[in-house]
């Protein structure tokens, strides 16, 4: 033991020999992780210890403790400042607690004071104390203790400042020890800055703080690519490096979205139109994006976008045509109504407009005419069209102030949003002839004598160009026009010669111009009342003047046709074929031979009396295609067959009227023969009107029984008598035009009055003078037209339903008639009870039924008026059944409900 402490003090004193000069050696064996004794030194020395894992590290120390008086500087290199406003200098050391320091007095220390000086020389050897500014007294947090000195840990203490620094492109630092025992391990020094990060689709870049510890610095980020400034993007860097208060931001560019702060381009089939926080979108129907990044979808095919659309609005297509497009003439007025298109290409702003042509005749049933036809030129602008002529969203307009005896044709066309973009047209068109001219008025009749009198009338108000003469037509009452004088005349007056005494005369006057002869006037009934005496012409006490507007009772005119045709040398009159010893005659004097190269024939449409009945094209050389229908006679004919097929054609050829069936010719040349006629698209009007139940408006079915009416006032003023009209023989055309048909039954029945009961004839169409005594007559076909009233107004109902034939005679005989069909306006009803007078002269003619109905179209409100609250006593009177009433009442069915229960029994 001697030994070793003798070995021990002779270390001591070899290690005191060896400590540089400056520094003495001391136990500092409290110093954790340093050796046990170390040179102390008065001034800062750069010193190697170990750290904790036994790691040499090179520190600064100092430890002057038991002098008075210290003041020791240790001073950094120069430290540029970067851009720095505020620098934190982190300041790690070991600080030695002077209670443990054995020995030592009241000179030591547990602090340091921290300095800075702000400069731009980075090399200034000599910097006076005076001129460092303090920045604080450090303690120690952590110092040596009693504790520490066995297990040898060194306690690191780390202690962070800050200071402002914007004076100058650097500074210094330095470290004052005035008397403790210190090791500086390590000094950092840094500023802080807030990092780049991107909010709100902007970037902020990498931002240093400010100077002071509460500033914040406003930065204006910049919007990431494809996007767009919604409102200015800031925020502001704290002073510990934190972005705060994020305001305004960016949004991505049309075609693209925001994806995890990044605008990334919307993939195929997908877009975005406009800049803004929503994502892309698929596209909305017909349309598609083939492209990244589209911003619209293009339309399919065949689809369009009106400039207006929004983009997220399906594609559209324009409208198909007008639906049902039909006229109805009124002297010089046209109401043209029709329904709307099929398809409405998905849109809703369907508008229409209507464009007038005037064609030359001869196009009349032309299906469509292009708007630049060659044979037909725009309307002047005298015709007025109400409500308009373009942009309407009605299905209705009254085209006025027409020309009379003019050919018009009508285009209405369907257009929406899209129809000028995909330029396609649809239009529905219709011709129609205005051939009423204002009537003459006024007139008088003076200087009467026994045998003349003097007429004279204003002319018409509206006439249609220059009036060329005057036709006076003329008959005694008694007569009714079956015998008639015609006197032409130049003036506005005429003196009529040649007259009766004592009878009771009829005037009509009407005018014609270049385009034909307009309506004949009012009647001037005139009762030449003459005194015969001394010589002496006595005009008559009274001369009665009576201007009779026909109203709702009808009287006779002309229902004899066949004493009629003779008389009447103004009107074309029909010609009977059956008349022509040569039947080939006939046919070839009013049917066209067409060359069968010329006829295309498509389908079989369905089975006539003769054979098939097929559709097909027609194109005749300088004229356009034409759809049309083929009659045609099978094979194995007899003679008696040919006449009679050939006959119906002999007899349609000579009429032209558009409402009834044209011929195009016939194929007699080759075999099998063959009745080309126009096509009509809606075949038949029974089956037609059965397939569209209860889907016209009346106005839409009394427009077609107005057109089957003017084809039957044509028949009757050409003296022809149909005997078979029944709504299985109008046939209807794609603008729902009612055209007469099947000019076949006349030929067949058999004329003789005397001839057997036929079944032949279609008896609950017929009327009963006809089917009585073969009394077939204008007023006959009357009849027939008040049952297709009824068919129509019923939508194809079989007329008497399921009633035989004999009871329908009978009841018919009974004065039963056909009660008015669902919905009937009463006076509908009321004019097919007219057209069922027993007898035929107390019927109506064509001509009074065709102005009754122009008067109810004219004023729809009319037939709105549905069947009142009948009694039932009113139904019995409506229906000619009045004598059943008491028996009726006898057995209690007092009201109409009640006779609702009543069974067949
Ligand atoms: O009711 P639907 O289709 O119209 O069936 C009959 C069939 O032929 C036998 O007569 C039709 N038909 C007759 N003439 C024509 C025509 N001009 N246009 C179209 N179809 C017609 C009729």
């Amino acid at each position: 033991l001697c030994l070793f402490l003798l070995l021990f003090f002779f270390f001591l004193f070899f290690l005191q020999l060896l400590c540089p000069s400056g520094t003495v050696l001391k136990n500092i064996s409290k110093y954790r992780n340093a050796n046990l004794n170390v040179c102390l030194h008065f001034q800062w020395e750069e010193v190697s210890i170990m750290d904790e894992k036994n790691i040499p590290i090179r520190t600064y120390q100092v430890c002057n403790v038991l002098e008075p008086s210290q003041n020791n500087w240790l001073r950094t290199d120069w430290i540029p400042r970067s851009g720095a406003q505020r620098v934190y200098v982190e300041v790690k050391f070991t600080l030695r607690d002077c209670n443990s320091l054995p020995g030592v007095t009241g000179t030591c220390k547990e602090t340091f004071n921290l300095y800075y000086h702000e400069s731009n020389d980075d090399r200034e050897s000599y910097i006076k104390e005076s001129s460092f500014i303090k920045v604080d007294t450090v303690a120690a947090d952590e110092s040596f203790t009693q504790v520490d000195v066995g297990d040898r840990i060194m306690k690191l203490n780390t202690e962070v400042r800050d200071v402002k620094v914007t004076t100058r492109k650097g500074f210094y630092l330095a470290f004052q020890d005035v008397g403790a025992c210190i090791a500086l391990v390590s000094v950092r020094v840094f500023y802080k800055t807030c990092p780049l990060t991107i909010r709100n689709l902007a970037t902020f870049p990498d931002t240093v703080t400010g100077a002071d510890t509460s500033s914040l610095v406003e930065v204006r980020g910049s919007c990431v690519n494809q996007s767009e400034e919604r409102e200015e993007p800031k925020m502001y860097c704290g002073a510990d490096g934190e972005w705060l208060v994020p305001i305004g931001g960016c949004l991505c560019n049309p075609g693209y979205e925001d994806k995890g702060g990044a605008c990334k381009a919307c993939t195929a089939g997908f877009y975005k139109a406009k800049s803004s926080d929503v994502g892309c979108s698929k596209c909305p129907p017909h349309s598609h994006s083939l492209r990244d990044g589209a911003t619209v979808c293009d339309c399919h095919s065949g689809y369009y976008r009106a400039d207006t659309d929004p983009p997220a609005m399906a594609c559209t297509q324009p409208p198909s045509a007008p639906q049902q497009l039909i006229s109805v003439v009124n002297k010089t007025s046209v109401v043209l109504e029709w329904s709307p298109p099929r398809r409405l290409g998905g849109r809703s702003d369907t508008s229409y407009s209507v464009d007038c042509l005037i064609c030359q005749t001869g196009l009349t049933g032309t299906k469509i005419l292009s708007r630049n036809h060659s044979l037909c030129l725009p309307c002047g602008s005298d015709v007025v069209f109400s409500p308009g002529q373009t942009d309407l969203k009605a299905t209705r307009v009254v085209v006025s102030e027409l020309r009379a005896h003019t050919h018009y044709t009508f285009i209405v066309q369907a257009g929406n949003g899209v129809s000028q973009i995909s330029g396609a047209g649809t239009a529905q068109s219709v011709s129609v002839t205005v051939t009423t001219n204002q009537a003459v008025s006024s007139i008088q009749a003076t200087d009467v004598t026994r045998h003349s009198l003097s007429l004279s009338w204003q002319q018409p108000d509206r006439p249609n160009g220059v009036i060329l003469e005057y036709e006076v037509k003329f008959y005694e009452k008694d007569q009714r026009e079956r015998s008639y004088r015609i006197m032409r005349t130049f003036s506005r007056s005429v003196d009529v010669t040649g007259l009766n005494p004592l009878t009771v005369y009829v005037f009509h006057v009407r005018a014609r111009t270049a385009a034909g002869y307009g309506e004949f006037s009012d009647s001037l009934i005139f009762w030449l009342v003459i005194s015969v005496g001394v010589g002496i012409l006595l005009l008559i006490s009274a001369a009665v003047f009576i201007i009779s507007r026909r109203r709702s009772k009808y009287s006779k005119t002309k229902q004899d046709s066949e004493e009629e045709k003779h008389l009447n040398p103004g009107v074309k009159i029909y010609v009977d074929p059956f008349t022509y010893e040569d039947p080939d005659q006939a046919i070839h004097e009013f049917a066209k031979e067409i060359d069968v190269s010329s006829i295309h024939i498509e389908r079989v449409i369905g089975m006539g009396e003769f054979g098939e009945v097929c559709s097909g094209r027609l194109r005749l050389q300088g004229k356009r295609e034409i759809y049309v229908a083929i009659k045609s006679l099978k094979a194995g004919y007899s003679d008696k067959q040919r006449r009679d097929f050939l006959s119906e054609a002999s007899i349609m050829g000579q009429f032209d009227h558009p409402n009834i069936i044209r011929l195009e010719g016939v194929v007699t040349r080759c075999k099998p023969l063959m009745i080309i006629t126009e096509y009509m698209e809606n075949g038949s009007l029974d089956a037609f009107l059965r397939k569209h139940d209860g889907q016209f408006t009346v106005i839409q079915l009394v427009g077609m029984l107005r057109g089957i009416a003017s084809g039957m006032k044509y028949l009757s003023d050409m003296s022809y008598v149909h005997r078979d009209l029944a709504a299985r023989n109008i046939l209807v055309n794609s603008n729902l035009v009612c055209k007469v048909s099947d000019f076949g039954l006349s030929r067949v029945l058999e004329d003789d009055p005397e001839a057997a009961y036929t079944t032949r004839i279609p008896i609950r169409w017929t009327a009963p003078e006809a089917i009585a005594y073969r009394k077939f007559t204008t007023a006959s076909d009357v009849w027939s037209y008040g049952i297709v009233m009824w068919e129509v107004v019923s939508y194809g109902e079989r007329p008497y339903w399921d009633m035989n034939n004999q009871d329908v005679i009978k009841a018919i005989e009974e004065g039963y008639r056909l009660p008015a069909p669902m919905d009937c306006p009463v006076v509908l009803h009321q004019l097919m009870l007219d057209c069922w007078e027993r007898e035929r002269a107390e019927r109506p003619t064509f001509s009074q039924i065709l102005n009754m109905l122009d008067k109810l179209i004219r004023n729809p409100g009319t037939l709105q008026v549905c069947m009142p609250e009948w009694s039932v006593c009113e139904w019995l009177q409506s229906i000619g059944l009045e004598r059943y009433r008491d028996t009726l009442a006898a057995a209690g069915y007092t009201s109409l409900d009640s006779l609702l229960a009543l069974t067949h029994q």
